[in-house]
């Protein structure tokens, strides 16, 4: 069942407080999989501690939760590629000059290709059924996916950004979100870095010059409103 009253929220936030409605707002959950926060996944596998993601787990985990109860709306995705590959661009495999890169096996399946097992979201936040997975092969979640049409189609004007990473994949979400006319809150501990430099940086970045890209907040103060 889909909100269709309006509630007006209004969240602490920096630069200044974040107003939402609950019909027309949608929790985006970025790139959960396993490859990137589980032990042993093709993050570990490049050299980085998963542990600095995995503490954006709980948080996240407690926000789906009240979002769940009070039946607003959720979306989640996942980076990744087809089996064939048709969809990575050369540049993107060869990046980094990996022994062992997107395509090949890794320790849980290929690696960032759909279908695997580390390409899946982590069972802590798994998706319902009816919660649209956006399967998106680059950065940003809006490139060559549906996204738009579905946040369109859903009346969604603000969207509440939070995920894996926070310079990466969160931030290039948020500035095509904010490019196509939506208001971004990121809850600053339910997104995660490798690095603790990148982490306050990136959600830097995004409320600069007067929330240049969007708002950021904590997730207990957006608990507290919901
Ligand atoms: C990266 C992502 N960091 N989800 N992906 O390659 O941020």
């Amino acid at each position: 069942m889909i909100r269709t009253t309006h509630e007006i929220l209004t969240v602490n936030a920096e630069p200044y407080p974040f107003e939402f409605s609950l019909a027309t707002c949608a929790l985006l959950i970025i790139d959960m999989q396993r490859d990137f926060l589980e032990p042993g996944g093709f993050g570990e596998m490049l050299g980085n501690d998963v542990s600095q993601l995995r503490a954006a787990i709980e948080p996240n985990r407690r926000l789906l939760e009240v979002w769940r109860s009070k039946k607003l709306q959720v979306m989640h995705t996942r980076e990744g590629h087809r089996p064939d590959l048709t969809d990575l661009p050369p540049a993107k495999k060869i990046r980094g000059r990996s022994k062992t890169c997107i395509g090949d096996a890794g320790p849980m399946g290929r690696i960032l290709v759909r279908g695997e097992a580390g390409h899946d979201i982590i069972p802590e936040l798994y998706p319902l059924p009816f919660e649209p997975v956006i399967d998106k092969p680059g950065k940003g979640a809006f490139f060559a996916t549906d996204l738009h049409a579905i946040l369109q189609n859903r009346g969604i004007q603000q969207l509440i950004v939070t995920g894996v990473t926070t310079e990466v994949c969160v931030n290039t979400t948020v500035r095509e979100a904010n490019d196509r006319g939506y208001d971004c809150l990121v809850p600053s501990d339910c997104v995660g870095s490798y690095f603790p430099e990148f982490q306050a940086m990136g959600l830097k970045m995004i409320k600069a010059q007067g929330g240049i890209f969007g708002w950021v907040s904590h997730s207990e103060k957006l608990l507290a409103v919901l």
